[in-house]
């Protein structure tokens, strides 16, 4: 006997079927990907990402275009993240509108999971080929396991043309051509419509009879046997040793079509190489560091220690991918993002050049909207408030140095 409420089971049991169904098929275009909400102890100390050019702005459909640069790996990395030995290279972008041509870290193709050693600086780059038109922000990201996606400074890139036109050739081990984009799609169509009728039949066939309580009352009272009928036990081996035979017909005519097939290779790389870098004849010792909240101003007092024999001068500060610059020594020439870039953002007490030998005690001040707008500030509501961040003091010559700070953070509220 059906009844009402057997109906508005069913009816919701449909509802839900179709909800989870359109779901999995509704994929909504997003603009950025919450790079600023990612917790700012997270971008500060773990993969501080330096020297970076993206080569082009604008690029067409099929072209391509590099991002490069450094990315040093913090020795401090913070107790409650994996350290980063299996770490994979990618790119933070809105889905497939670029592929990844090819990623080397250290001048070595990389298209596997890598070893990174902490304390150390690596040199990499990224090749990508433009897929579908827009404007797209194009971050750098370090995935670490057990730690995430660790998401570096993102830039604004505008791909043109038409997605229609998109290609992806490549010859295949056998010496076959083949276009990647579409290679085997109907196939691909035609195996998920089919696995999903059988499924969506199979479920349709015993959602057709009373549901959850009936049954559940039937259960209850010792009469679950009369809920299986003789035909349903047939539809049920039917359906298995149909399914069975689908597998086993399909597995080997496919065999036959593709005699040779390799696997996804996976893996891990070790020996990756770094970048040797000299050994720094500055030392830099934080006194104190204070954040003031209503000023958004980061303040530190540091002892800087020139042993080194040319003059130095602090040019740069640079934290979770926003660089504090020193107008007075240094101008940005790569066209960095403008909203990570504090131009004048960097006040030293007094930045006359440290001769060779000498030992200053500065007060440093790091300040820019960046700090709220990029929710860095969040950092003082930690239990480890913790910053770090890289120095980098330039010579009369022009070399750089680059120095590790790694202190607490005190807030002051006033
Ligand atoms: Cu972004």
């Amino acid at each position: 006997m059906k009844t009402i409420k057997d109906k508005i089971a069913k009816l919701s049991f449909v509802a839900l079927l179709l909800a989870v169904t359109s779901a999995m098929f509704y994929t909504p275009t997003a603009s950025a990907h919450g790079e600023k909400s990612q917790a700012a102890f997270m971008r500060m100390r773990t993969i501080h990402w330096f020297d970076l050019d993206w080569s082009k702005d604008e690029v067409a459909i099929n072209d391509t275009m590099t991002i490069s640069g450094k990315f040093h790996v913090f020795a401090g990395w913070p107790e409650t993240v994996d350290k980063p030995e299996v770490s994979f290279l990618n790119i933070g972008i809105p889905g497939p509108v670029f592929i990844r041509a090819g990623s080397w870290i250290g001048g070595q193709l990389v298209p596997r999971s890598v070893t990174l050693e902490l304390g150390e600086t690596y040199e990499f780059k990224v090749l990508l080929k433009a897929r579908r038109p827009g404007d797209w922000h194009v971050h750098t990201m370090m995935n670490v396991e057990g730690g995430g996606p660790i998401i570096g400074p993102g830039k604004w890139v505008t791909i043109t043309g038409s997605m229609g036109d998109f290609v992806n050739p490549l010859t295949t081990l056998t010496g076959d051509t083949i276009d990647l984009e579409n290679y085997a799609l109907d196939n691909v169509y035609f195996w998920h419509a089919l696995w999903m009728g059988i499924g969506t039949a199979w479920l349709l066939f015993w959602i057709k009879r009373p549901m959850f309580i009936p049954r559940h009352i039937a259960v209850t009272s010792g009469k679950a046997d009369t809920l299986i009928s003789a035909t349903d036990k047939k539809v049920a081996i039917a359906f298995a040793v149909g399914t069975l035979g689908l597998i086993m017909v399909s597995m080997g005519s496919t065999n036959e079509k593709y005699p040779i097939t390799t696997p996804l290779q996976a893996g891990l790389m070790r020996g990756i190489q770094w970048i040797d870098m000299p050994e720094t004849t500055i030392n830099v010792k934080v006194e104190d560091a204070t954040y003031r909240v209503p000023g958004r101003a980061m303040q530190m007092t540091l002892t800087i220690t020139n042993n080194g024999d040319s003059s130095i001068r602090l040019g740069e500060f640079n934290t979770a991918s926003v660089r504090f610059l020193e107008p007075n020594v240094l101008e940005d020439e790569s066209g960095y993002p403008d909203d990570l870039l504090a131009e004048e953002g960097l006040t030293v007490s007094d930045n006359s050049p440290i001769a060779p030998g000498e030992s200053r005690t500065v007060e440093v001040t790091a300040s820019d909207a960046a700090w709220e707008v990029y929710r860095l500030a969040d950092l003082i509501y930690d239990p480890d408030s913790r910053f770090a961040g890289l120095l980098f003091f330039f010579d009369e010559d022009g070399n750089r140095q680059m120095v590790m700070v790694d202190a607490p953070l005190i807030p002051t509220f006033i």
